[in-house]
């Protein structure tokens, strides 16, 4: 019945092919006798682009029409991955392309793979954002995503004899999802100075003069929503010397080079995604992005309200701006600026209108990923903002002040300046004080940050204006585009894909947990994915493994918090154990392949180390003739969106081991259960919530818990602290040279000896070990472990982004879905 609602497709394949075939002869100027694959993957891009292209500026129509209240999801990261595959599901017509390519002599999945993944952001965080604007979209909400157009995104990693090395992603060759719009843009000011003038009232204005101009030119992107006509819109801006291609003064002048650099200069601030994860380094290039970008949003989101006509006290009833961490806090300083310099608002009355516009998720409470920003900086490059966050603070410390007389301590904590050597203004801060909700992203983490870093704020804000909003993942792209097959297998027992839309339908397929045929299939499916997987494997990695082994997999950002070493650890303990055993009694133990995949920060040292350590493990365990099969050790390179979505369906158990309290949600956890593969894992982030959904006999915790972690570490540095004595033995191997030069593994074996093991690896070994053990044991009974599989995908309907959304839209924004014409 929805097919009415959605998108307007192709007639039927002879119509795709039409339009690919014109395509080919117009646009790419080409004949279909030298059409590659790289140019059909064009002509058909191009032409689902043109279905889009339609509802899109109908939607917009709608949605200007309507007048109603509309958000904007401020990000500086958008991990997209591939579009054409998206789009196709999303309109319902994938079916009718793969015919129509087959006509024209290709195979539809060798045309997606031409796709280059649209890679602007590091993990979690950005795929977040990219979730949720499939979400947004397929809801019906009208909504807009903000962003920056990096000419580079995240670097591709290539692993050469163990190492990482990056290589730059210039992804923008030929991308035909983007529109530039080149009449759109908006002029930001850098530097310069402030002056302040008196009127005939007494009145103060400041005007600030800024000292550069560059220019923000728009790139839109067609956002197409599932099984709706609805297509939003994500913005991206990319940054352009202001005048012209040129300065024809210097030009002219002579001055060819410098008018040059002039231009490098403005182009560089987005050229480039800075690609560290959970890690604030200050980098002047680094604001200079965000400032660029939130003043070339909000000159567009205030140019729109201002269309309508309406005073600016209704400014909250028709926008809601979502900040997504701190990176865009300065919008809450810019729209105050505006309102005060430019409109001519009093200060309070601005205010309001700020504090109720804006809300702010925080993702992390590692106090090496909150931002700061040196004073210093702040007064040489905005000079008048800094004026404005000075005033906010005072304002806000006087409010304090009345609450609680006499606190002077808590008034020093909670400053937005901090004032330490060098004063810094803290941005969480600032986001908390300008928003009416701070939300948190799976339950524990937002009460930790609600007992630890701001319960100051809580104590002065009261209880109400922070919340929890668990994240979620679009099952559109997470199970019906990575697993197609267990999307129809599910579909044809949940009376078809209506629990795409609402995912709470998967509880349907419980009924058939004992079906033996649905059982058997569901067995086939994870096995092809295996297979799928391992010829992957033996592609990139050029690691033979058998399918039938248990698939034990960690793909995420590598960092210390996360515990790769911990696994790699773990696995030599194993391979340990293995080398201890006769041949005889090696037989009785399980096959495993341990596959790794992920990105260190190009500075991060030790996450560098950690991978060189995984490698040079699975360089001496994969030829090691005693242990075979048994034990396969694989690090895949330049993991990303399209990677994973082969590598998660193909998982049997997926590692999620962070030191509890560390890892503020994870989202890939949801997307291996989703997929049928079980999880071992802390009591940290979501998992909690996963186990309380799919019931604790469904999963495999460990470890110590986010509670202890204080005093553990306590311990460390004040008591007694000794390696587990299992752990000891790995190291000594290491030591021992087995796994090659042991100076190069020194500083993972330091950190936990001698370094205080801040990470609990040493705590939580033993523990982790013996689960691992029961994993094993648990997945010899095939049986039952289909019977957790399936009972867990069942029920895992909370973990969609669309409920996600649906509780910020409720909670946070106060909007609500636009009716589309035919609904
Ligand atoms: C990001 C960046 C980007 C580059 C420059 C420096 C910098 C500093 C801090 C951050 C914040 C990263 C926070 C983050 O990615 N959090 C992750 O958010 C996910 C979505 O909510 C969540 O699932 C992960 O647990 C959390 O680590």
């Amino acid at each position: 019945a929805w097919t009415k609602h959605q998108v307007s497709g192709f007639k039927d394949k002879d119509g795709f092919e039409e339009e690919v075939v014109r395509h080919v002869e117009t646009t790419l100027a080409r004949s279909m006798f030298n059409c590659d694959e790289s140019a059909a993957y064009s002509a058909c891009s191009l032409a689902f682009r043109d279905r889009l292209i339609l509802e899109w500026n109908r939607t917009q129509q709608r949605q200007t029409f309507a007048d109603s209240k509309r958000v904007y999801y401020l990000s500086l990261e958008f991990l997209m991955g591939r579009a054409l595959d998206n789009a196709m599901l999303n309109i319902g017509q994938k079916d009718v392309a793969k015919s129509g390519l087959a006509d024209l002599g290709f195979r539809i999945e060798d045309i997606i793979e031409q796709e280059h993944d649209a890679a602007l952001g590091n993990g979690g965080l950005g795929r977040l954002a990219a979730c949720f604007l499939d979400s947004l979209a397929s809801l019906n909400y009208p909504a807009w995503g903000y962003g920056l157009r990096y000419r580079y995104g995240i670097f591709k990693q290539e692993i050469i004899d163990g190492y990482q090395v990056e290589v730059p992603d210039y992804w923008l060759d030929f991308n035909p999802w983007e529109f530039p719009r080149h009449d759109v843009n908006v002029d930001v000011q850098f530097y310069g100075t402030v002056h302040k003038s008196t009127d005939e009232n007494g009145k103060t204005h400041a005007h600030w003069e800024g000292g550069e101009t560059v220019k923000a030119v728009a790139y839109d992107v067609p956002i197409p929503g599932y099984a709706t006509p609805s297509t939003n819109n994500l913005r991206l801006w990319s940054s352009k010397a202001a005048s012209g291609e040129f300065d024809f003064q210097k030009f002219n002048s002579g001055d060819y080079e410098s008018s040059v650099a002039d231009q490098q200069r403005a182009e560089t601030i987005s050229a480039v995604l800075y690609p560290n994860d959970n890690l604030e380094r200050g980098k002047e290039l680094r604001i200079k992005q965000q400032y660029f970008w939130v003043a070339a949003s909000l000159y567009d989101i205030v140019r729109r309200f201002k269309k309508t006509k309406r005073a600016w006290k209704e400014f909250p009833e028709q926008v809601a701006i979502q900040l997504n961490d701190t990176h865009p806090t300065l919008a809450i300083v810019e729209l105050q600026r505006i309102l005060i310099d430019l409109e001519g608002l009093e200060w309070d009355e601005a205010w309001n209108i700020v504090v109720n516009t804006f809300g702010y998720t925080n993702h992390t409470v590692l106090p090496e990923a909150l931002e700061k920003w040196s004073v210093g900086l702040f007064q040489h490059l905005l000079p008048r903002h800094l004026q404005i966050i000075y005033d906010i603070n005072l304002f806000f410390l006087q409010q304090v002040e009345r609450a609680f007389p006499n606190d002077r301590d808590l008034l020093s904590r909670v400053s937005i300046i901090e004032e330490s050597q060098t004063k810094m203004v803290r941005m969480a801060y600032l986001a908390i004080v300008g928003s009416h909700k701070v939300n948190g992203v799976a339950e524990l983490h937002s009460d930790l940050i609600r007992t630890t870093i701001f319960k100051d704020f809580v104590l002065i804000f009261g209880p109400d204006k922070f919340t929890n909003v668990t994240n979620g993942v679009t099952p559109r792209r997470w199970l019906h585009q990575a697993n197609p097959r267990l999307s129809e297998l599910i579909a044809s027992k949940a009376d078809g894909h209506g629990f795409l839309k609402d995912l709470t339908l998967l509880n349907k397929i419980e009924l058939f947990v004992d079906d033996k045929e649905f059982r058997k299939e569901w067995a086939e499916i994870k096995y092809a994915n295996k297979v799928r997987l391992a010829k992957h494997i033996k592609e990139s990695a050029g690691v033979t493994v058998n399918p039938s082994a248990l698939f034990d997999v960690q793909v995420k950002r590598i960092h210390e918090y996360k515990r790769q070493q911990m696994n790699i650890f773990g696995v030599i303990h194993r391979y340990l154990t293995l080398k201890a055993l006769s041949p005889e009694e090696r037989k009785k133990y399980l096959p495993r392949v341990s596959i790794f995949g992920g990105k260190a920060a190009p500075g991060y040292w030790m996450a560098k180390q950690i991978i060189h350590l995984i490698n040079s493990v699975g360089t001496v365990v994969n030829n090691d003739e005693d242990i075979g099969d048994l034990l396969k050790v694989v690090f895949l390179e330049d993991y990303n969106v399209s990677k994973a979505e082969i590598i998660i369906p193909a998982s049997d158990i997926s590692e999620h081991i962070s030191t509890a309290g560390t890892e503020a949600s994870g989202t890939s956890n949801m997307k291996f259960v989703l997929n049928g593969g079980l999880i071992i894992g802390t009591c940290d982030g979501a998992n909690i919530e996963i186990t309380r959904e799919i019931g604790e006999n469904n999963i495999f915790l460990f470890g110590n818990l986010a509670e202890d972690v204080e005093d553990l570490r306590h311990n460390h540095t004040y008591g007694a602290h000794t390696v587990d004595p299992d752990l000891a033995k790995v190291f000594e191997a290491i030591e021992k040279g087995t796994f090659g030069e042991p100076q190069d593994f020194a500083g993972m074996i330091t950190a936990v000896r001698d370094h205080g093991d801040f990470y609990l690896v040493s705590d939580d070994f033993h523990s982790y070990v013996e689960t691992h053990a029961l994993v094993d044991e648990a997945y010899r009974n095939q049986e039952e472990w289909i019977t957790k599989c399936i009972t867990s995908v069942a029920r895992m309907g909370f973990f969609s982004s669309d409920r996600c959304i649906n509780e910020y839209a409720e909670g946070i924004w106060n909007i609500e879905p636009l009716r589309t014409e035919e609904a």
